[in-house]
């Protein structure tokens, strides 16, 4: 087929240590064959050009930063807190009375004399210095590269500070450098986020059908559509991780009767540690689509097997839909038969081709930049996944049930059983859902971008922001999916009508075709080569 003939001609282009590498990172989708392997969150090839971020962007930049009223302090110098600074659109409000400091960018901009003869002192000052103007009800510091290299114990510095203010105040080593992308960050910010924040809020009183959403940051405003059709069902959502998120909620999270997981990727530590220290089991679910969130609210309604909360969750799904049913069926008449590819950071790939495939569109292409092979292979890999030395440097941390606090929310068989009906601590992943003969690629860079657009044209491609450009100049739409381009939101069913809506528009933008590069039209350089 065209894929295999571009893949084998990419392969062959590279150098033979470069192609044994790639050559394990792409595979095209065969169901036939008993379990497809890919190879994920290894080392990008140096001198590759990747669409991945650092350890630090997964930390600060992704998990702890959407959290609204704590002061998120960049510890290095400025470059990291400046670039971090608004760019993820993850939306928030300030609770009443509370404070929402998301707009701001705190920084300790570090020095040449602060690298030589050491941050802390300076850290110490920052931390001090923003409690004392802001009084927020938290602080996080993040390590920046230089910090893991000139060895600050922000640690200590954090630890006296909390002690000195009586807030807390929480430590990441999430030094660039670390693991090999934004994925070592998710994990080191899920490590603290249990050990400190998780189950210190017991005033809490849960009400009936209360949950928490995981791996969901609201980014263009996603969560508060999600929560808006939530609530109307009946549920109480104590926290969301970490969009929007508000400390004492997240504190009180060990209430809930239920975890949704929506990015596997990014959170599912929390979830696994959640479940075995207060028994909260936790629900794969997808609400991107019209299709998936219907079928994530039905699994959810099975969970709790209540018959009034499982009539209330049909009468809701059938109003949302009867309120988009027009629109999504005007957009897909305009996107029938186009095709997509689709790579993103390590959810979006997946979720996004339900969502497409409503309005007609097929996902040619798909990949993760720093997923794990569970999220492509589904998690009943992970006993044969390998650790390698950048995994191994990422802390592994070990919870026990808490005696207190932990609550069997459905008896084993009941467990059991439901397992065989929805994905209760299960994740099938990325492949099982992609149709034979698509492509899925892990990290891909541009090289490999630039020659599958060329040969398999597709309509349109969703991107990030370092490969949107080079597609959209070669007259193919692309759309970021990390950003949404400043739209949204693009979850639940309003959503699915903005998103639908927009790729609409791109894909019917004829403009993109009639861009010629101007090197195209005349010589870059004027001037003749030897004598005539
Ligand atoms: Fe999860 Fe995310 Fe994503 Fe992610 Fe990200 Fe993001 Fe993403 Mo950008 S947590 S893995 S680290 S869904 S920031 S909100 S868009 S790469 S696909
Ligand atoms: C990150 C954040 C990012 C970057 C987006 C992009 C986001 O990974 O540091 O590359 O376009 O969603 O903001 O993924």
């Amino acid at each position: 087929s065209e894929s295999v003939k571009t893949m084998d001609k990419i392969l062959e282009s590279y150098s033979a240590k470069v192609m044994k590498n790639r050559k394990k990172h792409m595979l095209v989708v065969d169901h036939q064959e008993e379990k497809q392997k890919i190879d994920a969150n290894t080392r990008t090839i140096p001198g590759i050009i990747t669409n991945r971020g650092c350890c630090y962007a997964g930390c600060k930049g992704v998990v702890i930063g959407p959290v609204v009223d704590m002061v998120h302090i960049t510890h290095g110098p400025i470059g990291c807190g400046y670039y971090s600074w608004g760019t993820r659109r993850n939306k928030g409000k300030a609770r009443e009375g509370g404070k929402n400091f998301l707009a701001y960018s705190f920084n300790t901009d570090m020095q040449e004399s602060d690298i030589v003869f050491g941050g802390d002192k300076k850290l110490a000052k920052a931390i001090q210095e923003a409690y004392d103007i802001f009084k927020p009800k938290a602080i996080s510091v993040s390590a920046t590269c230089p910090v893991g290299l000139i060895g600050d114990d922000i640690h200590m510095v954090a630890k006296q500070a909390s002690q000195k203010l009586g807030i807390p105040v929480l430590s990441f080593s999430c030094e660039g450098y670390k693991g090999v992308s934004q994925s070592a960050g998710h994990h080191i910010a899920n490590n603290k986020l249990m050990t400190d924040v998780v189950g210190t809020n017991d005033d809490y009183e849960p009400k009936e059908f209360s949950i928490n959403i995981l791996g969901e940051y609201n980014i263009g405003g996603d969560e508060w559509e999600i929560t808006r059709v939530l609530n109307k069902i009946g549920y109480h959502v104590i926290t969301t991780m970490t969009g929007n998120a508000a400390i004492d909620e997240m504190a009180a999270a060990h209430k809930a009767d239920l975890n949704l997981i929506q990015c596997h990727r990014s959170i599912n530590y929390i979830g696994d540690m959640i479940e075995k220290k207060y028994g909260i089991p936790w629900l794969k679910v997808n609400f991107i689509g019209v299709k998936a969130f219907t079928q994530s609210l039905r699994d959810m309604a099975k969970y709790f097997d209540n018959p009034q909360l499982t009539k209330r969750t049909e009468e809701v799904i059938k109003q949302e839909l009867g309120e988009i049913k027009e629109d999504i069926a005007k957009y897909k008449a305009m996107c029938d038969g186009k095709t997509a590819m689709l790579f993103v950071g390590g959810s979006r790939a997946h979720h996004y081709q339900g969502m497409l495939k409503e309005i007609g569109m097929d996902t040619i292409l798909a990949g993760y930049e720093f997923a794990h092979r569970d999220d492509y292979e589904g998690r009943d890999i992970i006993p044969d996944i390998k650790l390698d030395a950048d995994s191994r440097n990422i802390e592994e941390i070990e919870v026990d049930q808490d005696e207190q606090k932990y609550r069997l929310r459905l008896s084993k068989e009941k467990y059991e059983a439901l397992k065989k009906e929805i994905p209760l601590s299960n994740y099938e992943g990325m492949i099982s859902e992609m149709a034979d003969g698509m492509i899925a690629i892990d990290d891909i860079n541009h090289y490999e971008t630039e020659i599958f657009v060329k040969v398999l044209k597709p309509d349109f491609f969703g991107s990030g922001i370092k490969d949107k450009y080079i597609i959209q100049k070669m007259g193919v739409y692309s759309k970021q999916m990390h950003s949404y381009d400043y739209a949204g939101p693009y979850a639940g069913f309003k959503g699915a009508v903005n998103f639908a809506r927009d790729v609409a528009a791109g894909v019917n933008t004829s403009a993109w075709q009639y861009i010629i590069a101007p090197w195209k039209k005349e010589p870059s350089l004027a001037g003749k080569i030897g004598v005539e």
